[in-house]
């Protein structure tokens, strides 16, 4: 799997990346991951496109987090699912576009300018252009501090709040794919910034940390900027 690295080639940052690794141990999948920066567009360029997650399994090449989850389930129908049943599914799409709609907007403000100085030196000018032409700012004037990021962060968790104190994952007893849909972009931000969007005694923070020590801590494991 190609794998989105910081300067430290240890440090692992993609929220898409993210989903993958925690579904691969999910299934009992060993994996070899290769750091991957931004600019090694050359590298991938066999998967037909230029973002990371690639998974390559055998002769098979999947590209997007979403794909990969799906072709897993499939290709490994045998293990536990990422997905179970059509209901599953749904669940994690939910997940996927929250995560992406909701969390992740807020999340960029806190972190942009963090990910900006964790990732190699060669890639930053690439990185500069290209997010502020997205965000049509500065990475400087963009950025907000922590507990800005914390007060919009709280309202727009109180779903996955409330759900998580009726139940220990958003899939229900046990995790899967919705959770780590949601976890990824958590897992975002522990690997480029100290800020803690969190506050410790939310139950989303609770849930957070049984997440990192899922799979005998993978991701608490990890090297990140963050803890
Ligand atoms: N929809 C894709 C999104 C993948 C994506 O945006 N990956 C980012 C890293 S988080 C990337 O490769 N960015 C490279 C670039 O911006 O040049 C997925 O779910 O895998």
């Amino acid at each position: 799997m190609y794998d989105l690295a910081g300067a430290d080639p240890a440090v692992r940052f993609s929220p898409y990346c993210w989903r993958i690794r925690m579904a691969l141990a999910h299934k009992g999948l060993e994996v070899e991951t290769i750091p991957w920066r931004f600019r090694d567009k050359e590298a991938i360029a066999f998967s037909g496109q230029g973002l990371v997650p690639v998974l390559r399994d055998g002769e098979t090449v999947v590209h997007d987090s979403w794909a990969i989850a799906d072709y897993l389930d499939k290709r490994y129908a045998d293990r536990p699912a990422l997905m179970e049943g059509a209901q599953g599914r749904a669940l994690a799409s939910f997940t996927r576009h929250f995560s992406q709609m909701v969390f992740a907007p807020i999340a960029l403000k806190a972190v942009l300018l963090d990910i900006y100085e964790a990732i190699d030196a060669a890639d930053r000018d690439y990185f500069r252009k290209s997010r502020e032409a997205r965000v049509g700012k500065t990475l400087e004037a963009f950025v907000i501090g922590e507990d800005e990021a914390r007060a919009l962060m709280k309202p727009a968790l109180a779903p996955m709040r409330a759900l998580l104190q009726e139940q220990a994952f958003v899939n229900g007893d046990a995790p899967a794919f919705a959770d780590y849909c949601l976890f990824g972009g958590f897992a975002w931000v522990r690997g480029v910034s100290r800020k803690q969007l969190l506050e410790a005694d939310d139950p989303v923070y609770a849930w957070r940390e049984r997440m990192l020590d899922l799979f005998d801590g993978l991701a608490r494991k990890a090297r990140a900027v963050g803890a």
